[in-house]
């Protein structure tokens, strides 16, 4: 039995996540936990929130909350639309439990034992009406190069020139419009990331059957410019994980904390950690440790291509520059973007479907195989409300749900509720055994591979070809002159259906529990390596009840209510 960890990137928690968002990386990261529990393999799934950083420190500000309740508020609200959309992680964590924040603070103290940081002096903007020092991006004035009178203090957004906040004429904090901002000096801890660079890069150079999307991004990181950078690692927030060295105070870094993207994917690791304290699992460093068992553990990533560098060189970084034996990540798969009707999705501006919009208006399987059907593998791709509608009605209400109601329906009507005992599967059937195995074989071999979409359209094969077998088969013209030849079609499609069950779990898991509710069957059957074997698995006599329609259709009245709905700001 084969070991898998999958993580997915973890959403900030500021707000609830759109479409593309999920479509990025907690989907697929779900598909592809499903496919391996599928194939009886061991599987830890983690996911959880990514609390620190400025963002979260003003989205709380912003609620009139402390930091701390907003982002326990938020956590159980991303927690509860996860389960919606029936991502089976094993644990949902959080980046500022108290395991993460002991694990950040010792990468930090072995990372200096190691050599490889180095304390800086900065120059920063404070605002004294604040309290705080002012990130680039939360500075605004007027732009030096063109006149723009929003330009950030870290870019001009009308003449995209790179700035310094210091450049900016009369600069102004955006969280409280206060000018009296000054320029202070800062300490701050960097990462020695140049002294890596070769290792990175001979790691990555190692990694021949990563995605082109993955490993194009990161050696343009490691060559871009002046090639790695050594990166800050702290920032002056309160709202983070203070910095120590491991359990020790770090002299001179009172009152700082570590950088939202230096504990971020330590979560994965303290994530386990979390999973065993909750008492759900019983060992953790047999995941995490190449010394306690994890060299036999692959290890798969998911995220949007904007998380690459962090995943690829960051982070990695971290690991290999610690000298112990943590897991390295085994493969990176990174998404392009989900673009909304003609436009980009936008959380600022409401643009787009969000994900408990999304629930509300339609079950989960609706939107996971909608959206994993049209993953953005090889580049972006485009959410419309025609598409949508198209693609539900068709793939999922014409051919599979239709596929089931009429096999049901005839065989309860002619048979009873029972796998129907009758006559034998002839050479027609033997051509649809034969190819479901190849249709099959193509299928888990993308499977394997993390080819969503290429998936996808196997399954949707795989369920087609029930249809027109039906179709060409007729067993209620067969009926009429011979009921053995039509209780022989009816009991190889209700194996069919049994099958359709268990492959297309990892899309539309809902609907697939419905059928193996219908059909008395658990979950634990083995997955069909034998297509024959699969289609005469029910035995004929066993009862099945006839399940509720799986999928309706959306009209075109509920298309055009919903592309307006959405089209605009959310409320
Ligand atoms: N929270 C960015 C994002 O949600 C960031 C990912 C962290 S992964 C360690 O896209
Ligand atoms: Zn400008």
């Amino acid at each position: 039995m084969a070991r898998h960890l999958i993580t997915s990137a973890i959403p900030y928690i500021n707000g609830i996540k759109h479409l593309g968002n999920l479509v990025g990386s907690q989907l697929p990261a779900d598909v592809f936990a499903r496919y391996q529990r599928g194939r009886g393999n061991e599987v830890l799934f983690l996911c959880a929130t990514d609390e620190h950083g400025t963002p979260a420190e003003l989205a709380a500000a912003k609620a009139g909350k402390p930091v701390a309740d907003y982002c326990a508020e938020m956590h159980d609200i991303q927690a509860g639309i996860a389960e919606g959309f029936r991502l089976s992680f094993d644990h949902f964590g959080r980046s500022s439990s108290a395991q993460n924040h002991a694990l950040t603070q010792q990468f930090a103290g072995v990372l200096a034992d190691q050599g490889l940081i180095r304390e800086v002096s900065e120059t920063q903007m404070y605002s004294p009406t604040d309290g705080r020092y002012l990130p680039d991006r939360y500075i605004e004035g007027t732009c030096p190069n063109c006149g723009f009178d929003s330009a950030r203090g870290d870019q001009c957004d009308n003449c995209t020139k790179q700035l310094d906040p210091v450049d900016l004429i009369n600069p102004h904090s955006t969280v409280s419009g206060a000018t009296d901002l000054e320029v202070r000096e800062t300490k701050h801890l960097h990462l020695r990331q140049s002294e890596m660079k070769a290792e990175l890069e001979a790691w990555i150079d190692s990694k021949h059957d990563w995605p082109i999307l993955t490993t194009s991004i990161a050696k343009k990181w490691l060559n871009d410019g002046d090639g790695l950078q050594d990166r800050g690692i702290t920032r002056d927030l309160d709202w983070g994980i203070p910095v120590r060295k491991g359990e020790e105070p770090w002299p001179g870094m009172e009152g700082k904390v570590f950088y939202v993207w230096f504990d971020a994917p330590i979560e994965y690791i303290a994530c386990a950690q979390e999973w065993v304290d909750a008492g759900k699992g019983d060992d953790w460093a047999r995941w995490w440790r190449t010394d306690k068992g994890a060299e036999d553990v692959t290890y798969t990533q998911f995220m949007g291509k904007d998380n690459v560098p962090f995943h690829t060189l960051s982070f990695p970084a971290t690991i290999l520059g610690s000298k112990e034996p943590w897991k390295l990540v085994d493969y990176i798969k990174s998404f392009n973007y989900l673009n909304y009707e003609g436009g980009q999705f936008s959380t600022s501006r409401g643009r787009g479907v969000f994900m408990d919009q999304a629930l509300s208006i339609l079950p989960s399987d609706y939107w996971r195989w909608w959206l994993l059907s049209h993953a953005p593998e090889s580049s972006d791709s485009e959410f419309t409300w025609e598409n949508f509608q198209a693609s539900v009605n068709k793939d999922l209400a014409d051919v599979l749900g239709n596929f089931v109601s009429r096999v049901t329906k005839f065989c309860r009507s002619k048979f009873g509720e029972a796998i129907p005992e009758g006559g034998s599967y002839g050479p027609e059937e033997e051509a649809l055994i034969a190819d479901i195995s190849a249709r099959l074989q193509r299928y888990t071999a993308n499977m394997d591979a993390i080819e969503i979409r290429k998936s996808a359209q196997e399954l949707r094969g795989i369920w087609a070809a029930g249809n027109e077998y039906l179709q060409s088969a007729a067993p209620w013209a067969a009926y009429k002159e011979d009921p053995d030849r039509a209780a022989a079609i009816i009991r190889l499609s209700l194996n069919l259906i049994a099958l359709y069950a268990k492959i297309s779990e990892p899309f539309i898991p809902d609907a697939c529990a419905t059928l193996r509710d219908a059909l008395g069957q658990t979950g634990d059957q083995p997955w069909p390596d034998d297509a024959g074997a699969a289609l005469s698995a029910l035995a004929p006599g066993a009862s099945f009840t006839v399940p509720e329609n799986l999928f309706r259709k959306i009209t075109d009245e509920e298309r055009d209510s919903w592309q307006t709905q959405f089209s605009g700001k959310r409320d």
